[in-house]
């Protein structure tokens, strides 16, 4: 019964021959037809592979499930444990509300470190000399590398001066820093002494920071001066200034603030500084020590917070622990991108978001894999950069976002052609469904229709990939994230709870725990279990829509909840709504999304304006400079409709299902407006909508 999904599957034939034959065989003639878009590996790519046959993955994600202890302490003796886990209980779980506190643990009593196995225990096995990092700066000829060892006295030093000001296990360090060496760098250092990082997006607006800051109360803030993003100078000294201004004025003081100068993007002169707290990096942590002994922790000791956005205004801090995370990334990584140690990995996300965690940092270093980290944008100085930055390092694996895809497809082919890209063997995708033009475009076009595309599914909450091809293991349909990783069970629910068989559709929950889920919510447990294991007891629900075919692929459809996904960056209508709110023209705000060609989605603002204020081109600058101050720049609307009075229910409630119709347009499909408590409104919105 739990193996549902795979059943249909499960009378495998052995020796069969050819990976397509094999998967014909398998999964019927329908599967193998020309209206289901299959798309195979090549036999060369599937002998090669980790998992090369469906049959394989079957085996092993059979034993994943009825197994879980055995199949994850298998995996987890490949790691360095200063102490193995209590051998009689590799994990512990409730999911279940009604049957108490919802709690989650795995590998407890273990006693290890994520950077000692990142690092230490890499270097140890021989691989010392092998480039760990190569940075790529916005500029074409600014570059750099660091080999493992490199790495790691580059990482002991900031360590050693964080402990020297009075860091310790358990205390909370918020970076805010740029796509530099320094940012993996900080976060290893953190992770070596117990120290628990919280990354914030160096995208985010002071306000942000602000917010996050009074929420974890820092020890120390660690920063640099600027960054380049293609033409543009970004200070971002000055943005943390103000939000550690505003904080101390709120009462919490963060007594250091640790600033790296960025120097091919703003001169120490240039920068603003405040004497006692500013303390330039260049001047204090290359003098520290190359030796800095690990702290060991606890697997269930916590590794790292991470603001993600949820149905209210207020940022959820994600918190992750040690060892279960560590195990996570770190197979995931090896098995979703098939990794060889030959391999040149480059993610193009921001070590600001959870895929920068997961995927440029912690799961392929625990790999031993060459990470690129990419500092400038996509399509700077022109929208070849990506493809040139491919063959200036042999790239192997690329990892991005649909959103980049899009965008770079729409400037065309001819960007991509002129160059190589024949170190390419697998590409990835992650952030938000990939619509399958985008897919076939990244494949044919870009991957020359030779490598394979992992389209991975998974969330901040997640840690790790939840739902993805194995690259080797099975034919892919465009747009559909296959089938679950090992250990993890998706089921998809009806409204009521109720588990659904077969082709369906509904909500996605997983059953069970996985070693990378989160913990906690940051100081508040509560919201943890009313966020995502109360709407459906028992279950883990991720807040997405989703999909099962005839053939058991699955298919995201996307949020289900008041969460918006514009460029794969998760945003909260609510958020969105208390920035536009706290303007003081602003009476009413309602937030939705829309679909958007190269975004995904865009944020769709209806406002309604104080009493007597007429509507003007440069209020709605306002407004959207507004959500640009308080949240970041990537937050801000894409339009702005003037509403005199929003559709509201008898009790009070905007109905956004309505709004949302008016937003695309769909105003044939508005539905039953008998309920609200003006019918009139609608009419005077849809005269509004152009204007
Ligand atoms: C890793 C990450 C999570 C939300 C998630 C979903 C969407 C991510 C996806 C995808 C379809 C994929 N999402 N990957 N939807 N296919 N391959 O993006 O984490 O920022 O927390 O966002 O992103 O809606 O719920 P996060």
């Amino acid at each position: 019964n739990r193996l549902r999904h795979v059943d249909s599957m499960a009378s495998l034939p052995s020796g069969a021959g050819s990976i397509r034959e094999l998967n014909a065989v398998i999964l019927g003639e329908s599967l193998a037809s020309e209206e289901n878009h299959l798309v195979f590996p090549s036999d060369d790519f599937s002998k090669q592979a980790l998992i090369s046959s469906p049959q394989q993955y079957l085996e092993m994600y059979k034993r994943s499930i009825e197994d879980p202890s055995g199949f994850w302490s298998d995996i987890a003796s490949n790691f360095y444990w200063k102490k193995k886990w209590d051998q009689n209980l590799i994990y512990s779980e409730n999911l279940d509300v009604t049957k108490g506190d919802v709690s989650i643990q795995w590998f407890k009593g273990g006693i290890t470190n994520i950077c000692y196995n990142c690092l230490d225990a890499n270097i140890e096995s021989g691989n010392g000399d092998k480039i760990a990092l190569y940075w790529q700066g916005n500029e074409p000829h600014v570059d750099g590398s660091l080999t493992y060892t490199q790495l790691l006295h580059r990482v002991c030093q900031l360590a050693n001066f964080l402990k020297d000001n009075g860091v310790q296990k358990g205390d909370t360090v918020i970076i805010y820093l740029p796509m530099i060496m320094e940012l993996p760098i900080t976060m290893l250092a953190c992770a070596r002494i117990g120290a628990v990082h919280s990354v914030v997006f160096a995208g985010y607006s002071a306000e942000s920071l602000h917010q996050r800051v009074m929420d974890c109360k820092p020890k120390i803030m660690i920063t640099c001066n600027a960054v380049m993003r293609g033409k543009k100078t970004i200070d971002l000294k000055n943005i943390v200034d103000a939000a550690l201004l505003e904080s101390s004025q709120n009462g919490i003081t963060v007594g250091l603030c640790l600033t790296f100068e960025n120097e091919s993007a703003m001169k120490k002169e240039a920068t603003k500084w405040e004497k006692g707290r500013d303390i330039w990096w260049q001047d204090v942590v290359p003098k520290c020590s190359t030796i800095c002994d690990v702290e060991w922790v606890d697997a269930e000791d916590p590794l790292f917070l991470l603001y993600t956005s949820g149905s209210t205004g207020k940022p959820k801090g994600v918190l992750h622990t040690t060892g279960g995370y560590m195990i996570y990334t770190a197979t995931t990584f090896k098995y979703a991108f098939d990794y060889k140690d030959s391999d040149i990995y480059w993610c193009t996300a921001d070590c600001g978001w959870i895929t920068g965690h997961s995927y440029v940092t912690y799961g392929p270093l625990l790999n031993g894999a060459t990470v690129v980290l990419y500092e400038g944008v996509p399509n700077y100085p022109d929208s070849g950069r990506c493809w040139e930055i491919v063959d200036k390092y042999k790239v192997t694996i690329f990892y991005t976002a649909p959103t980049l895809v899009r965008s770079l497809m729409r400037d065309g082919n001819e960007y991509v052609t002129r160059y190589s890209r024949k170190s390419l063997r697998i590409l990835g995708s992650v952030g938000e469904p990939i619509n399958p033009s985008a897919w076939r475009w990244f494949f044919n076009v870009v991957g020359d229709s030779r490598c394979p595309i992992s389209d991975t599914w998974w969330q901040t909450e997640t840690g790790g990939f939840m739902i993805t091809p194995l690259p080797g293991a099975w034919p892919q349909k465009p747009g559909s994230a296959t089938f679950p990783f090992f250990g993890v069970q998706p089921v998809i629910v009806d409204e009521k709870g109720n588990e659904i068989d077969g082709e369906c559709s509904g909500y996605l929950c997983v059953k069970s725990s996985w070693p990378g889920a989160f913990r906690t919510l940051y100081g508040d447990h509560e919201r943890y279990e009313t966020t995502y294991f109360k709407a459906f007891p028992g279950y883990y629900f991720s807040g997405d829509g989703c999909s099962r075919d005839k053939d058991g692929y699955h298919w995201l459809t996307g949020r289900v909840d008041d969460v918006i996904n514009v460029s794969g960056h998760r945003i909260g209508t609510a958020e969105v709504e208390s920035a536009l709110v706290s303007h003081p023209q602003c009476a009413e705000a309602a937030v939705v999304g829309v679909e958007h060609e190269v975004k995904g989605q865009g944020i769709y603002a209806f406002i309604t304006l104080v009493e007597g204020v007429p509507y003007s081109e440069d209020l709605r600058k306002s407004l959207v400079l507004v959500v640009r101050s308080q949240i970041g720049a990537f937050a801000a609307p894409d339009k702005i409709h003037w509403a005199p009075s929003l559709p509201k229910t008898r009790s009070g409630k905007i109905m956004r299902r309505i709004l949302r119709k008016i937003a695309s347009r769909q105003l044939e499909e508005l539905g039953d407006t008998s309920t609200l408590a003006d019918p009139g409104v609608v009419d005077q919105l849809i005269a509004l909508a152009d204007s």
